[in-house]
């Protein structure tokens, strides 16, 4: 019986059995379907055991979308909860595992994923490469991401979710219950997923441009999504050591972050944060990447300040890690270090506003196209600046003092993430669609949503930077009447709805295109500028037949209009690399090995990291040196595709 007992989770309510049931129909449902329309070789063969960067791209589309809607559950309760004083529609226990699972789903499971997924698809298009450097770890990065997702999201249903915030700052962190295993264990495989795919794009981006694309003629999408990936490469391993400290604290009482026996809580806190703010701009960047393109696409010219666009990402990533202890300016550190952190702090401004005002220059002399993805990046330029200069107040050490902790923290980087990522994400979402799937996203309903998704935006978080100035504190389940947030609070909730709405319009416009949008579209809709517009739609699995060569950023217009021949030379046979089930059964027996240190089970503990060794070995003694397309297949190919 106390074997069991482990399992039960500890705070169990109607809402959570309620979404047992319903997870447990939807797999069957899924199951039963695949198996009466015969799917599961499909599935295995083109999506499984696929090393394809695009499909790769769109299983992490598709898992960031479903995260988005579990993280936006998470947002809508509690803002219920907040909405009314006193309310007890939660009680502070699931507020606190609520929003602990709201933040590390929305930025490790759906940001993150999200961001992944633009680079998966777009950066060897953008580059004209076949495909990643290493397209069988990619998989690996993917079955990795996905596998400590799901371990992260069965916890509310299987011993407990972590209570702790995203900080998961110890020793809150350190309880008996199980919610900060599954914290530590699920993000390290997560995490270990996305280093590889930091390596994975930097070698990429490095090694496999079009011949004639220097670095100085790199798309800014690859620009941005390079220092993107040089980032991870630096702070991930930061991240996996503060984890697996962590895990050894939590099960083999080691003291790492204890308050006893020598241990430094915050060592957590600063190790946390070391990865923790260089993360924000992993976010940030290839988001202020997608806007550019879209920004110079229709404005109809190139983007304004190439140069100082580069070069102030190269700044922004490394101001981003020597500002991490902003996060506990009130800790007690002391005056100068607190100025030194302010300082570098205030300086992210600087590199950040050349790049707004690049943006708005571009606009300025552009003839300006109103497409959804474009009314997207003009919302987010107001919308962004506003979270900028918050980020400049709580960057003031001493003012800290009032805002540390509060409703005006959550505003701002609400504020920052919303229209900076988020809304990058919607309009990059948009642009591409029709190169992933041949149709367009309704403009209609998009640039609804984009409306909604504003007002909602603004509805939902301004009122929180007046709360948090008078005193409402973060994380706190519920207020009193006396208090008086009671009425800004409601206002906030009626702006998360409205957000609900926009956001439900998204799946509400797939399903619409879908059905009725016509396929009888050209591979360039957009009339754009780079190379991933060059191939066809759908994009053959090799991409472009022959390798285009470049002289420019914008190689796909000076094609179309300065005559610049892209593909020289006949067709000649093409290496690719073959589909391989390795990467999702090492994944598999991962989940299960994370699944067994949460609860402690050591034997099949051990027997899955024998099981991931094998995996390893495998892989290691393989004699597999991919396949070749063959001219012929090429050319049948390529007129089929001209034909369609
Ligand atoms: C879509 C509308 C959203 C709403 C209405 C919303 C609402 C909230 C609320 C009410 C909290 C908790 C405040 C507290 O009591 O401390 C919160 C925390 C948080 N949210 Fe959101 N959120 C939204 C979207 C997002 C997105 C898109 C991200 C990131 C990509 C995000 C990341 C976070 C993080 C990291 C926390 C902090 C969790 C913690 O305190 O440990 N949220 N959000
Ligand atoms: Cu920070």
């Amino acid at each position: 019986m106390e074997f069991f007992e482990r399992f039960a989770i500890p705070h169990p309510s109607i809402a959570i059995y309620a979404s047992m049931v319903a997870a447990g129909l939807t797999l069957i449902a899924v199951l039963a379907g695949l198996t009466y329309f015969k799917k599961w070789g499909y599935l295995w063969r083109e999506w499984i055991t696929t090393v394809d960067h695009k499909r790769i791209g769109i299983m992490y589309l598709i898992s960031a979308l479903l995260m988005l809607f579990r993280g936006g559950v998470d947002a809508i309760m509690m803002r219920a909860q907040l909405a009314v004083p006193d309310n007890k529609l939660l009680d502070s226990q699931h507020y606190n595992e609520i929003f602990t699972t709201h933040g590390v789903v929305m930025i490790l499971f759906m940001a993150m994923p999200f961001i992944i997924f633009f680079m998966n698809f777009v950066i060897p298009l953008q580059i004209g490469a076949r495909d990643v450097a290493f397209p069988r770890l990619n998989a690996l990065s993917f079955w990795l991401f996905f596998m400590g997702a799901m371990l992260f999201n069965i916890s509310f249903m299987v011993g407990g979710s972590p209570d702790a915030g995203w900080t998961s700052y110890f020793p809150l962190a350190d309880t008996d219950s199980v919610g900060t295993n599954y914290y530590m264990i699920a993000i390290q495989i997560a995490g270990i997923g996305t280093l590889m795919t930091g390596i994975n794009f930097m070698t990429t981006i490095l090694k496999m441009r079009a011949p004639g694309m220097t670095l100085m003629k790199m798309p800014m999408f690859t620009w941005s999504a390079f220092i993107a990936n040089v980032i991870i490469v630096f702070a991930f391993p930061v991240l996996t050591v503060a984890l697996a400290f962590g895990t050894m604290d939590q099960l083999f009482g080691t003291q790492f972050f204890t308050l006893d026996n020598g241990g430094m809580a915050m060592l957590w806190a600063n190790l946390f944060w070391v990865w923790g703010h260089p993360e924000v701009y992993i976010l940030i960047l290839p988001a202020f990447g997608i806007y550019s393109e879209i920004i110079s696409t229709f404005s109809k010219r190139n983007l304004y300040g190439y140069k100082s666009m580069v070069a102030s990402m190269v700044l922004i990533s490394v101001l981003s890690f020597v500002v991490w202890a902003h996060h506990f300016f009130t800790m007690g550190q002391g005056a100068m270090a607190n100025s030194i952190f302010s300082i570098t702090t205030m300086a992210i401004a600087v590199p950040t506003g050349v790049k707004i005002f690049n943006w708005i220059l571009t606009l300025w002399k552009g003839k300006i196209e109103f497409t959804t993805p474009m009314l997207y990046s003009i919302l987010f330029i107001p919308l962004f600046t506003l979270g900028g200069v918050t980020g400049v107040m709580l960057a003031m050490s001493a003012a800290d003092y009032q805002y540390h902790n509060t409703m005006f923290l959550v505003a701002h980087f609400h504020n920052v993430i919303i229209p900076g990522v988020v809304f990058a994400m919607l309009a990059g979402l948009t642009y591409y669609w029709p190169k992933m799937f041949g149709f367009m996203l309704n403009e209609r309903i998009g640039k609804w949503t984009a409306w909604l998704l504003s007002i909602g935006f603004l509805l939902a978080f301004m009122p929180m930077y007046v709360t948090g100035l008078d005193g409402q504190a973060r994380r706190m389940y519920t207020y009193s009447e006396s208090t008086g947030f009671g009425p800004m609070n409601m206002v906030s909730f009626v702006g998360a709805a409205i957000m609900a709405i926009g956001f439900v319009l998204i799946v509400y416009n797939i399903y619409y295109s879908v059905r009725y949008a016509s396929r009888d579209i050209s591979a360039d809709p957009w009339d754009a500028r780079t190379l991933e517009w060059a191939t066809h739609t759908p994009v053959p699995h090799y991409n472009f037949a022959i390798t285009p060569e470049v002289a420019s950023s914008e190689a796909y217009w000076d094609y179309k209009k300065k005559n610049h021949e892209l593909y020289k030379g006949d067709y000649e046979k093409i290496h690719m690399p073959n589909n391989s089930g390795i990467p999702f059964v090492m994944s598999c027996i991962f989940f299960g090995w994370g699944f067994s240190l949460i609860f402690s089970l050591w034997i099949p503990a051990i027997i899955t990291t024998i099981g991931i060794f094998v995996c390893m070995t495998l892989r290691s003694f393989e004699k597999d040196h991919g396949h070749y397309v063959s001219v012929k297949e090429i050319e049948d190919t390529e007129s089929e595709l001209r034909g369609a």
